[in-house]
């Protein structure tokens, strides 16, 4: 598929035609559900269907609550030792493939990261039970490093013997007495994807972790920054920049995080969203137990960073702090600028595609329309309706039994530590300033209307829509890429970024202008015919012939 057979006029019904022809008449129902040609409109988007079952059958991008749950919450935080319960495949195929990151600074210099720990169960251990088998871990992974914490995470088996972790991770935590043990019903069954392991992951942390440092923290202008996982570093980058505007941070969920991180994050002030898919709903239990209002902020990409500055300065509304985000954004900006002035005339009018599992499909939007690229189709593995139309849907959201399966932690304003930290007049006015809290608007909105919207695609889709639309870029994971490239066009990571990176922030924003002007402008995808499909007539004779 060389460039020159490049075609631009596509028709979006046609495409989600060609894209459900194939499919048993029952199937192609289903996924019509899950394609959405979006209208792009500001209020109403029109219904997708989306957290639901992946066809059986179907060859999906998604992963598992295990994954979610182990891996991406609880994966990038340095000072918990994580212990896998379960068949040493389960652990073994988690550790280090998601890009978790620290600079190791905290209190017990402790970075359990490199590590992989796991009960290892064996068929003895599935017939007569493996809870035995776990305390003994527990104890060993206590006696090798005395943590301030160990999580215990549920892989299949376990669910389906009935092994009571929690009891183990109590009985456990009452004997060391100096280190806090709790566990994760994450069964890899027990959701429809990652996104059930990051609410199970989430409740236990706000429920064994959050609010128990006694330590009290006396910075200026204390944030939260939930659903940022330090990928490639991103933030590093991040917090380089709080740190120059005089921002605190004093806990981000979970990129770079450690176990005292996570419990102090009841004392910030105001807590930033970034990825809303895996963690609005602590967002919303921090400010109901707590009194910490939200907001959400992108920071992939150089506007929707100072953007994303700017709205924190004017929450606190404090002169001097908002003088000094203006003026790190004028230092910054220049670098961008030029960054941006020279790939611009490249990259302008090229086209991309982006899946991945969630809230990133939406923000590297914001990338690609500065480099004056357009995001001509794009979809979450995962991502619920809230994430492509808006939160104004959730409360007509249908619980199913697989949602029901995934607590929902009742939360009341804490006795003690519950206080308010704005008053609703102030918070009225901020609002009438234009500061929107506990808003997100989703991705269908932000894109043009035509695109086409996929829920939950799979790689005979990925593959086709990529030969109708010959996009200039793909974007997704690693068991996209080559299937991708193969068919002649550039895939980028999204999920680990290659191995590239930081992209968030301004110096992040740089890195990708290179990186995507890199990819898109090689002429090396043109050349991607094997000499057999050029040459068919090509024949071979055997040497003794
Ligand atoms: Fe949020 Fe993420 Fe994402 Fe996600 Fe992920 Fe990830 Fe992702 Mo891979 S938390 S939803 S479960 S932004 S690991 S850092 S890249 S699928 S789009």
């Amino acid at each position: 598929m060389g460039k020159t057979q490049k075609l631009v006029q596509w028709n979006p019904h046609n495409i989600k035609e060609k894209l459900l022809e194939k499919y048993p008449p029952k199937v192609a129902r289903k996924r019509a559900k899950q394609i959405m040609i979006n209208e792009a409109l500001e209020n109403t988007t029109p219904e997708i269907v989306a957290n639901v079952r992946t066809i059986p059958g179907i060859i999906t991008m998604r992963g598992c609550t295990y994954a979610g749950c182990k891996g991406v919450i609880m994966g990038p935080t340095s000072d918990i030792v994580n212990l896998v319960h379960g068949p040493i495949g389960c652990s073994f195929y988690a550790w280090l493939t998601r890009r978790n990151q620290t600079d190791g600074i905290n209190d017990t210099d402790a970075n359990y990261i490199p590590y992989c720990m796991s009960t290892d169960m064996q068929d003895s251990d599935i017939i007569f039970g493996g809870e035995k088998k776990l305390a003994a871990a527990v104890q060993e992974a206590y006696d090798l490093f005395h943590p301030k914490a160990i999580a215990i995470f549920a892989t299949c088996p376990v669910g389906l013997i009935g092994d009571d972790i929690h009891q183990v991770a109590r009985k456990m935590k009452e004997k060391f007495g100096d280190c806090n043990v709790f566990a994760f019903s994450c069964e890899g069954y027990k959701g429809v994807s990652q996104s059930a392991g990051h609410h199970i992951a989430n409740n236990q942390v706000f429920t064994h972790v959050v609010g128990k440092s006694e330590e009290e923290k006396t910075e200026k202008f204390k944030i939260n920054l939930l659903g940022e996982y330090n990928i490639g570093g991103d933030g590093f980058e991040i917090d380089r920049i709080f740190h120059k505007c005089g921002i605190t941070n004093i806990s981000t969920f979970s990129g770079n995080s450690t176990y005292d991180k996570f419990a102090s994050a009841n004392q910030a002030d105001l807590s930033c969203v970034m990825c809303h898919r895996s963690i609005n709903y602590v967002a919303d239990m921090l400010e109901t137990k707590y009194g910490i209002p939200w907001i959400k902020v992108n920071f992939i990409g150089a506007e929707a960073t100072a953007k994303s500055l700017r709205k924190i300065a004017q929450y606190f509304g404090d002169q001097e702090l908002i003088d000094q985000v203006e003026k790190v954004i004028a230092e910054e900006m220049p670098g961008v600028e030029s960054a941006l002035k020279e790939v611009f005339p490249r990259t302008k009018g090229k086209t991309a595609m982006i899946f991945v599992g969630g809230s990133r499909a939406h923000h590297y939007q914001e990338l690609f329309n500065e480099m004056g690229m357009k995001t001509i189709s794009a979809g979450y593995e995962f991502g619920h309706r809230d994430d492509y139309e808006g939160r104004e849907v959730i409360p007509s959201l249908k619980v199913d039994a697989d949602s029901r399966n995934i607590e929902e932690i009742k939360v009341e304003a804490d006795p003690l530590l519950y206080k308010p930290r704005k008053t609703p007049e102030e918070i009225a006015a901020l609002e009438k300033d234009g500061l929107e809290f506990k808003s997100y608007t989703g991705l269908n909105p932000d894109m043009e209307s035509n695109t086409i919207v996929v829920d939950d695609l799979n790689q005979y889709e990925a593959e086709k829509l990529v030969e109708l639309m010959k996009p200039d870029l793909f974007c997704a994971g690693i068991k996209e890429k080559y299937s991708i490239q193969k068919l002649g066009v550039p895939m980028k990571q999204l999920h680990s970024y290659d191995s590239g990176g930081p992209y968030a922030g301004f110096k992040g924003a740089i890195n990708f202008y290179a990186e995507i002007d890199r990819l898109v402008n090689s002429r090396i995808w043109g050349y991607m015919k094997a000499p057999w499909q050029e040459k068919p007539e090509l024949s071979a004779t055997y040497v003794w012939e």
